[in-house]
């Protein structure tokens, strides 16, 4: 066993995204590119000499082996000890709570969340802190500091470890560990919810389908509702995860989960729908007849978590990214807590829950999550949904028309305009940006702009400062538009534009989404001149 430095070259593009660094699979599998970024990840984490790190990932094409260089490479760099998901397989929330647990020093996860996999897809890798949160902007400026300047990394020549069986094993100096990736997490949902309630539920009747879309929540779900809370076999499809997610986009929306969406709209649907994305941090939510938009459940969860067990105390706080919907900002008034607004990505969330200043945390893209864990989770946020069923005997819709009642509606729509030609995309962000002064006071679509900024962020427990995290425009009469660039994609730019409106006529709640957001969506349209721009005349996907 031999430990063996490799001369190498700063590779382009290695900057990490919105959640840590996703390109084709092929560019990393590519020489030297992942082995690159991991040894500038080692550096920029400081080192991980005499560290234990958690490592895992969704099961996509390439997991297992770069699992296998990231082992080695640990080794050569001195790690104390790796603790692996069998198999390669951690859900980004088991991960997250696995550092936590064992008081790991981090951990390297490997995926794409949404994003599809395969030979010819996408491969992802990001690095989360001992808190268990993805890493702050502070901690990936390093990392990519040292990805432009990095000249040789390190790794030892070795055999493979057996990632299939359960126990220990040392690589060079280095104890290995492998896990079951389920059973930890599955003790840390049991200490939040009445599994009692829910499971009387299921016995009385409740139906459920759970979407894990062949990707990593499948053994979760299966073990959780199916074993343990009895919802009967079935109750999970596309369980098994698979390197390709069966060549689907395991994005938890209505797009992507149509099937689901199909079935939960039809004859005899179930009573409760959801499905989970390719790492297992989001979760959509659909009732009989009645898909819940991200942002409402965010406001629902948080009007009724005191029902959970693990919330009887009640909610230090909430936080939502700022394309969110303001729904939970009214819940939180009502509660008496403080609502905070981040720039999008989870990373922004580890601070406040840190400091216990937020319990519940979520975005508009599926992601909802609080204090248990430094990441969204998908399954948590369907477990909190069924334990609120269970308590309130009511139906999906009946919490939402309810929720609505009470705080009005929030009418919300996404609109993605994929594989934008960069230099395009970046054209109309900067022209946007130079006339949001000139904006305020100026109609559009029969809508006056009351406001129009560019949202920057300064962390209420570090101080440190996000600049540039998206442009807002804000009508009179409650409604607003937001843009901004992905920052997950791996081929040309995505533009998202985020179109809301509130509503408070209850006769008026039961408006088709298009309909209650065409002023909007007109207006932002007008003035971003977006087709001008890009040449599109419609989004790819609407969400
Ligand atoms: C998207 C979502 C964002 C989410 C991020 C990571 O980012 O909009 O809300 O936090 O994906 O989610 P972007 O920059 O493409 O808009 V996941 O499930 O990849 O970890
Ligand atoms: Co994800």
């Amino acid at each position: 066993m031999q430990i063996k430095t490799v001369q190498t070259q700063p590779i382009e593009g290695q900057k990490p995204g919105t959640s840590g660094l996703r390109k084709k699979t092929k560019v990393f599998m590519g020489p030297h590119y992942l082995e690159n970024y991991v040894q500038a990840t080692f550096d920029g984490v400081g080192g991980v000499e005499g560290r234990t790190l958690v490592v895992g990932g969704d099961g996509r094409y390439f997991n297992d082996r770069a699992i296998q260089v990231i082992l080695r490479m640990a080794a050569a760099n001195g790690a104390a000890q790796c603790i692996i998901g069998q198999g390669g397989i951690l859900s980004t929330p088991a991960a997250s709570h696995l550092i936590r647990l064992r008081g790991a020093d981090g951990g390297l996860i490997l995926s794409a969340s949404h994003n599809p996999g395969g030979p010819d897809e996408d491969f992802g890798l990001k690095y989360n802190g001992p808190n268990g949160g993805p890493a702050t902007e502070g901690v990936t400026d390093k990392i990519f500091a040292r990805t432009k300047v990095i000249d040789s990394y390190r790794i030892m020549q070795t055999h493979e470890v057996d990632l299939d069986t359960i126990g220990k094993t040392q690589v060079g100096a280095m104890a290995v560990e492998i896990v079951d990736p389920v059973v930890d997490y599955a003790a840390l949902m049991e200490t939040l919810f009445d599994f009692g309630k829910i499971r009387a539920l299921f016995a009385g009747g409740f139906t459920m389908r759970f979407d894990a879309m062949h990707a990593v929540t499948g053994p979760y779900a299966r073990a959780i509702l199916e074993e343990t809370l009895g919802a009967p076999e079935g109750t999970v499809i596309n369980g098994i995860p698979l390197p390709d997610f069966g060549g689907g986009h395991p994005d938890p929306n209505p797009i992507w989960a149509k099937p689901l969406m199909d079935e939960m709209y039809g004859a005899g649907a179930p009573d409760f729908g959801a499905a989970s994305d390719g790492d297992g941090d989001r979760n959509m939510i659909v009732g009989r007849n009645a898909y819940v938009t991200p942002s409402d459940s965010l406001a629902l969860l948080a009007a009724k978590a005191h029902l959970a067990p693990g919330y009887k105390a009640g909610l230090a706080g909430v936080a939502r990214s700022m394309p969110t919907s303001g729904a939970v900002d009214r819940v939180a008034e009502k509660l008496g807590v403080a609502c905070y607004e981040t720039p999008t990505g989870w990373k922004f969330f580890g601070n406040l829950l840190d400091a216990g200043k937020a319990t519940l945390c979520g975005e508009e893209s599926a992601g909802t999550g609080s204090s248990h864990v430094r990441e969204k989770d998908g399954l948590w946020a369907v477990l909190l949904w069924l334990n609120i069923l269970a308590e309130t005997g009511q139906s999906v819709s009946e919490l939402m028309t309810d929720l609505w009642s009470e705080y009005g509606r929030c009418y919300y729509s996404r609109h993605d305009f994929e594989d934008v030609d960069a230099a395009k995309a970046e054209a109309m962000v900067a022209e946007l940006r130079a006339k949001l002064p000139s904006l305020v006071g100026s109609q559009h679509a029969g809508l006056t702009v009351s406001y129009a900024d560019e949202f920057s962020y300064d962390d209420p427990v570090d101080g440190s400062h996000s600049a540039a995290q998206g442009l807002r425009i804000g009508f009179e009469g409650g409604g607003r538009a937001v843009f901004r660039l992905s920052g997950t994609g791996t081929v040309g730019a995505t533009i998202r534009v985020y179109l809301e409106q509130v509503e408070t006529d209850p006769t008026a709640f039961d408006q088709p989404t298009a309909q209650a957001l065409s002023k909007i969506t007109e207006a932002a349209l007008t003035i971003s001149d977006l087709k001008r721009h890009t040449g599109r005349d419609a989004p790819n996907v609407i969400t």
